[in-house]
């Protein structure tokens, strides 16, 4: 595959760019940070987004250093705004999040890669949340468990993403060192009916007093409308991404919006 084959070349010279979407805190509107999200402008294709690139690049271990590479401009990212307004938001720290593969999951230098990017952009730990998906984690032996440990006992955010889609045991919740569930688009989009299916209604309820009962945040993705935010917000949610807010862009627009709701 000839974008294969391209992935290194283009990690060297810097074809690969970030664009961010601001996260924003259900109950007052306020900024609380941005999601991390990688794209390649490739000099033929024009702009690839992750899905056409992500995948290849896990198959061929190039996600390490990919990865890595997200992972310090997005930390070099957040101190830049904590220098800009401040280390703390209305709804907690100020953080980025950036996504981990598998891949880089069981990587043995996740965790000495991260402490060094942090120290090396002198960031709090608390800067940071990294996004590990739920079919990632389904079985996670205390192997694979332990890095992600060792990072939240550093003050790193473990955020589940794109929960509600891995049939994973819920008891094993409890297990995780997450302190956050990012619910899958999915169920935002079913939000958008009128009137919304009531029986997701009731499973995002029943995922939110599980998740807050066992102190863990809830984030949903693909927010689209005003109304689907309110009912989110009813049904207990706590942060919000989406279009509705802002689409994924340069790291100016995350200015933009603080300083709309400043
Ligand atoms: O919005 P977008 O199409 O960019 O994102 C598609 C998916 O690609 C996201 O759900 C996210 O999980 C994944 N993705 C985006 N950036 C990264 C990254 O830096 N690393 C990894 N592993 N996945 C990413
Ligand atoms: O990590 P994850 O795969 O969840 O990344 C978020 C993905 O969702 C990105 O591809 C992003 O472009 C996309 N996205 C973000 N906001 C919206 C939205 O409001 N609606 C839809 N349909 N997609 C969104
Ligand atoms: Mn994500
Ligand atoms: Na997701």
């Amino acid at each position: 595959h000839g974008l294969t084959t391209a992935l290194p070349a283009a990690l060297e010279r810097g074809e690969f760019f970030i664009e961010y979407q601001p996260l924003v805190h259900l109950g007052d509107g306020s900024v609380r940070g941005a999601e991390a999200l990688v794209r390649w402008l490739h000099p033929q294709h024009g702009v690839l987004g992750p899905d056409r690139f992500i995948p290849l690049a896990e198959h061929t271990g190039l996600i390490v250093p990919l990865g890595r590479w997200v992972l310090e401009q997005s930390v070099r990212q957040a101190r830049a705004w904590r220098e800009r307004y401040g280390e703390t938001t209305a709804a907690g720290p100020l953080r980025i999040n950036v996504n981990l593969s598998p891949c880089q999951l069981t990587h043995p230098g996740l965790v000495q890669d991260t402490v060094e990017i942090l120290e090396r952009a002198g960031v709090a730990p608390d800067a940071l949340c990294l996004e590990v998906t739920e079919s990632a984690l389904i079985g996670a032996d205390d192997d694979l468990l332990k890095p992600l440990r060792r990072l939240a006992e550093m003050g790193v955010d473990i955020a589940l993403d794109d929960f509600g889609t891995g049939y994973s045991n819920l008891a094993n919740l409890r297990r995780l060192p997450v302190s956050v569930l990012k619910l899958d688009r999915s169920f935002t989009q079913s939000m958008q009916r009128f009137p919304a299916d009531p029986v997701d209604l009731k499973i995002v309820e029943g995922i939110v007093a599980l998740a807050h009962s066992l102190d863990l945040a809830v984030t949903v993705e693909g927010v689209e409308t005003g109304a689907q935010a309110e009912q989110l917000r009813i049904l207990g949610c706590d942060t919000a991404q989406g279009w509705y807010y802002a689409r994924p862009g340069p790291p100016d627009r995350l200015h933009d919006l603080a300083l709309v709701d400043a």
